[in-house]
């Protein structure tokens, strides 16, 4: 039975600081392209960072929530929904009011609405997950924020049954959608696998998930989520439609399920694993996606920490980062994954002298493992 050490705490969190604070430049929400391979380099290297000034590169609303959900564990022993959205709340408004040298850049645009009626209301038991359901007419938000942060909720939980009651819960404090809490859920899981495996193989990897997937979005007992994607799209017309529009359509409708999702990452993986394909990147984005939605950013994360696995750990933020589009969320959950698995001394120094909090946040790991090994 393995036990992981108290590093690979530290590079669970550290991981996912160096993938928000490097990875926040690179963002953008438009449909274009990649990006080349070149420019990330150039501007993040371990040489070229090397010349900044320590803690320079800001974190944003990824860590800064974050922060809070650790905290929260911390203070609480349990996940406690109301202690979680009250820090959630003080950290946005503080923050807000130049506590903390200034605005904190990205928040979502919904989630804002959400601080706002909890600091207006209050929050107390009753009321604290009211907010998350009502919006976008009931359905909640389906954005990847419950999933950004559910990190150290891996960290925390001592099984795979735990780890889906508490990440479903934080998740549905601001994200109600299923898309919403189960994009927080997958990423939970991937991340508390990557701690607790000691030598993983991709193929297994995958295999459990989708099993654990499967059950927790209960495929056999909704019909829309029997339909393929095939079987979605050939019940309308997108002719006019870009591919990266397709992938959009799908991954915001109904039939939309991680499980689906996690069987085109297992082919895509034999394809550069055991077929020996070139890597096409416009593929990958057409195939997964990489926007704002749990739906696509999870399992872009996931991809990307397989698909990089025997890498230089470099690698793995820099082909995350060449996805484009939401490369800060992106980076954080992949970088989570690689640091619970290889640990914080597998890092460049660099990179984590520049991120701002690293100190913090390093200890924020080593306290999980203590709460966790008392
Ligand atoms: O999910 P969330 O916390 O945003 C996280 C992202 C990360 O990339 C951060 O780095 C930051 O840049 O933002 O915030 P939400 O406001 O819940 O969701 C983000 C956006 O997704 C919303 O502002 C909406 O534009 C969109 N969205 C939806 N649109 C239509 N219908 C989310 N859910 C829906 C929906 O159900
Ligand atoms: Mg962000
Ligand atoms: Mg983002």
């Amino acid at each position: 039975n393995y036990k992981p050490c108290v590093d690979q705490f530290k590079g669970c969190l550290v991981g996912a600081l160096i993938g928000d604070c490097l990875g926040a430049p690179f963002e953008s929400n438009s449909f274009t392209g990649g990006i080349s391979m070149q420019r990330i380099t150039n501007l993040i290297n371990p040489l070229k960072l090397e010349s900044k000034r320590e803690g320079s590169k800001r974190f944003t609303d990824d860590t800064a929530m974050s922060k809070s959900v650790s905290y929260s564990l911390i203070h609480c022993g349990k996940f406690d929904p109301v202690d979680m959205a009250d820090r959630f709340t003080k950290s946005f408004f503080d923050e807000r009011r130049g506590c903390a040298g200034g605005v904190r850049d990205g928040y979502g645009g919904a989630v804002r609405e959400i601080f706002s009626l909890w600091a207006r209301n209050g929050i107390n038991i009753e009321n604290v997950y009211k907010p998350s359901i009502n919006q976008f007419e009931g359905k909640g938000s389906y954005g990847n924020g419950g999933a950004m942060r559910v990190a150290s909720v891996a960290l925390f939980s001592k099984s795979i049954e735990e780890c889906v009651e508490n990440a479903r819960g934080s998740a549905t404090l601001t994200h109600a959608h299923r898309n919403g809490y189960n994009g927080a859920i997958l990423q939970c899981l991937a991340v508390y696998k990557a701690l607790n495996t000691e030598l993983i193989c991709w193929r297994k990897f995958v295999h459990e998930l989708i099993e654990e997937m499967r059950k927790i979005e209960d495929i056999e007992n909704n019909d829309k989520l029997k339909l393929t994607k095939e079987e979605f799209l050939a019940e309308d017309d997108y002719e006019d439609f870009s591919e990266e529009e397709i992938l959009s359509e799908w991954t915001r409708s109904e039939s939309f399920s991680f499980t689906k999702q996690l069987r085109v990452i297992e082919e895509l993986l034999t394809e550069h694993y055991e077929n020996g394909k070139i890597d096409d990147i416009e593929h990958v984005i057409k195939l997964i996606g990489r926007d704002i939605t749990a739906a696509q950013a999870v399992t872009a994360a996931v991809y990307c920490f397989l698909r990089t696995l025997n890498e230089p750990i470099e690698n793995t933020l820099y082909y995350t980062i060449s996805l484009g589009g939401d490369t800060d969320t992106i980076g954080t959950m992949c970088m989570a994954m690689v640091g619970a698995y290889r640990g914080s001394d597998q890092f460049p120094k660099s990179w984590i002298r520049v991120c701002e909090s690293h100190q913090e946040i390093r200890t924020l790991g080593e306290k999980l493992y203590e709460q966790k090994n008392r």
